[in-house]
C-alpha cells in the first residue's frame, strides 16, 4: 500500500531530487569531527570550529527535530569529455563549477520541498528547516545514515547508483518519518562509528590520486592541503610550496573523486536542478589573466565562481600560469598579462604573478620585474621576490614539472 511516506518521495524526486531518503535524528557521531578539528585539518574555515557543536546534535537546530530528508542530486552529465579543458595548457574546473551555482538553482526546489510537507503532513514552516552546503549540519554523514551511500576513503558520499557525483541537501524536521535502511549494518572496523570505506575494500586509488597529499587518513581530507581548499575558499596567499602540485586546477579539483571505480556506475543526471555553464571552459588562461572586473561579472554571474571574486580568480590564474609555463616555450606569451599583473592593486594578485614569472622566466624574471620590484613597498609582495628569486630558478631547471 502506497504511504503518505511514499508519496512525499514521489513528489521530491518529481522536484529533481534524484535521491530522496529518510533517517532518525539520534545521536551522531562526534570522533570523526572532532579529530578533524584537533588536527587543524579545517585550516582557516573558523565557521567548521563555531558550528560544530550544532553539527553534532541537531536538536540545537531544530529542536523536536525527528527526521532528517536527505536529498541527492546526480550532476554527472554522462559525457567525462564534456568537463575537460578545449585546449591542451588550460585551466580545469571543478565539474561543479561549470553550472550555475547549485546553492541557488537547489534552493526552489527546496521551498517547494518544505510546501509539499506542509500539504501532506500538516507541517508548519516551524516544523522543518533545510539545508544545501552551508547549513551546521554534517551533511555527508546524514547522507550515509539514510543510506545515500557510503562514506569514502576520499570523504565522500559514495553512491552505488551515481558514484560521486551527487550533490547533498537535507531537511530536518519534526515530522516522524520511517529510516530508510543504511547500506550495511556492521561496522567496517571495530570502534570506527563512522564506517568510513565501508564499500571500499582494499582500493586506495582516492589516496594516491591526491597530488598534494590531502588526505592523510581514509576519509579525513586535511584542507589546509587540499587543492579544492585553496583555491576556492583561502582568502590569502597560498602556501608557496604547494603550488607546483596545482598543476592546472583553476577552481577546486576532483582527482580523488574521479580515480574511484564506483564511479563506472555513474549515469548520465535529469538536470532538473542544474544549469550547464560548459562555455565557462573554453576561457583561455590568457583570457582569465587579463579579466576586467566588468567582464568578470558578465562571465561568471549566477556561477559559485562569482564567490570567489576576481582578486582571487586572478591569484589562483597565475599559479596555474606558473605550472604551465614551467616548461618555457609557447608559455612565455603568458609573461606580458602577468607582469601587468605584478603592479595589480591586490598585493595577493601581485605576489603570485611574481612566482608565476619566475616559474616561467627563470633567471630572467628579476630583470623583467625590475621596475614592479622597485614600486613595491608591501612585505607579503617582498618576501614573495625574496623567496622565488631561489625557489623559482630551482623548480624550473630542475623539475621540469
Ligand atoms: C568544509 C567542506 C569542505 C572542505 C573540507 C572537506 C572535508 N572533506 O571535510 C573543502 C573546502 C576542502 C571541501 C572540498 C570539497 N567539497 Co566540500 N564541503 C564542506 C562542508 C561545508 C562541510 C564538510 C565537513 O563537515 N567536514 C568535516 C568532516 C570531518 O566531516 P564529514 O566530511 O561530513 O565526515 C564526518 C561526518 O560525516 C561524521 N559522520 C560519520 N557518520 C556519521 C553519521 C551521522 C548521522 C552524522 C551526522 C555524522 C557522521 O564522521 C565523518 C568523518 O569520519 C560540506 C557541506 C556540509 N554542510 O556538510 C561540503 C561538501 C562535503 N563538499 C562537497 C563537495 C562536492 C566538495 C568538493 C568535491 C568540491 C570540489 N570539486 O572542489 C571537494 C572534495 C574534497 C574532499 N575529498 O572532501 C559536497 C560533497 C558531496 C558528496 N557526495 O560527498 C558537500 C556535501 C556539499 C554539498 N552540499 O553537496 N569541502
Ligand atoms: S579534492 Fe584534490 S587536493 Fe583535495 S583531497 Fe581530493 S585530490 Fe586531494
Amino acid at each position: 500500500m502506497q504511504t503518505k511516506q511514499d508519496d512525499l518521495r514521489q513528489r521530491l524526486a518529481a522536484l529533481g531530487f534524484d535521491v530522496v531518503r529518510f533517517a532518525r535524528t539520534g545521536a551522531v557521531p562526534a570522533a570523526g569531527l572532532q579529530h578533524w578539528l584537533a588536527q587543524g585539518f579545517q585550516a582557516d574555515m573558523a565557521w567548521m570550529e563555531r558550528s560544530a557543536v550544532k553539527r553534532l546534535d541537531p536538536q540545537l537546530i531544530l529542536p523536536g527535530a525527528r527526521s532528517v530528508i536527505m536529498l541527492g542530486v546526480n550532476y554527472w552529465d554522462g559525457n567525462e569529455a564534456s568537463r575537460r579543458p578545449a585546449r591542451g595548457g588550460d585551466p580545469v574546473w571543478a565539474r561543479y563549477a561549470v553550472y550555475q551555482d547549485y546553492h541557488d538553482t537547489i534552493k526552489p526546489a527546496l521551498v517547494a520541498a518544505g510546501r509539499v510537507l506542509e500539504e501532506l503532513f500538516g507541517a508548519r514552516e516551524c516544523d522543518y528547516r533545510y539545508y544545501v552546503d552551508a547549513g551546521p549540519v554534517l551533511e555527508r554523514g546524514w547522507a550515509e545514515r539514510a543510506g545515500l551511500g557510503f562514506l569514502g576513503k576520499n570523504g565522500m558520499l559514495i553512491s552505488r547508483e551515481f558514484g560521486n557525483w551527487l550533490l547533498l541537501a537535507g531537511i530536518l524536521t519534526r515530522v516522524e518519518f520511517e529510516a530508510d535502511e543504511r547500506l550495511r549494518s556492521e561496522p567496517v572496523r571495530a570502534g570506527t562509528e563512522a564506517r568510513v570505506g565501508l564499500l571500499c575494500g582494499k582500493c586506495t586509488r582516492c589516496i594516491a590520486a591526491c597530488p598534494t597529499h590531502a588526505i592523510p587518513e581514509p576519509g579525513l581530507v586535511d584542507a589546509r592541503r587540499c587543492i579544492s581548499y585553496q583555491t576556492i575558499e583561502n582568502k590569502g596567499f597560498i602556501p608557496q610550496e604547494l603550488r607546483p602540485d596545482i598543476g592546472r586546477h583553476l577552481f577546486g579539483c576532483d582527482l580523488c573523486l574521479a580515480a574511484c571505480p564506483w564511479n563506472r556506475f555513474a549515469q548520465a543526471g535529469r538536470g532538473m536542478l542544474l544549469a550547464a555553464r560548459f562555455g565557462i571552459k573554453e576561457l583561455t588562461l590568457h583570457e582569465l589573466l587579463g579579466m576586467t572586473p566588468a567582464r568578470f561579472a558578465d562571465v561568471f554571474r549566477g556561477t559559485p565562481i562569482k564567490r570567489l571574486k576576481l582578486p582571487r580568480l586572478l591569484r589562483n590564474a597565475c599559479v596555474v600560469a606558473g605550472n604551465v609555463g614551467a616548461g618555457g616555450g609557447p608559455a612565455h606569451a603568458l609573461v606580458a598579462p602577468l607582469l601587468r599583473l605584478a603592479v595589480h592593486p591586490e598585493p595577493m594578485v601581485r605576489g603570485h604573478a611574481v612566482w608565476a614569472v619566475h616559474r616561467i622566466a627563470g633567471e630572467k624574471a628579476s630583470e623583467l620585474l625590475n621596475a614592479a620590484r622597485e614600486a613595491e613597498t608591501e612585505p607579503a609582495v617582498l618576501a614573495e621576490y625574496a623567496n622565488v628569486a631561489i625557489a623559482g630558478w630551482r623548480t624550473t631547471h630542475s623539475s621540469g614539472r
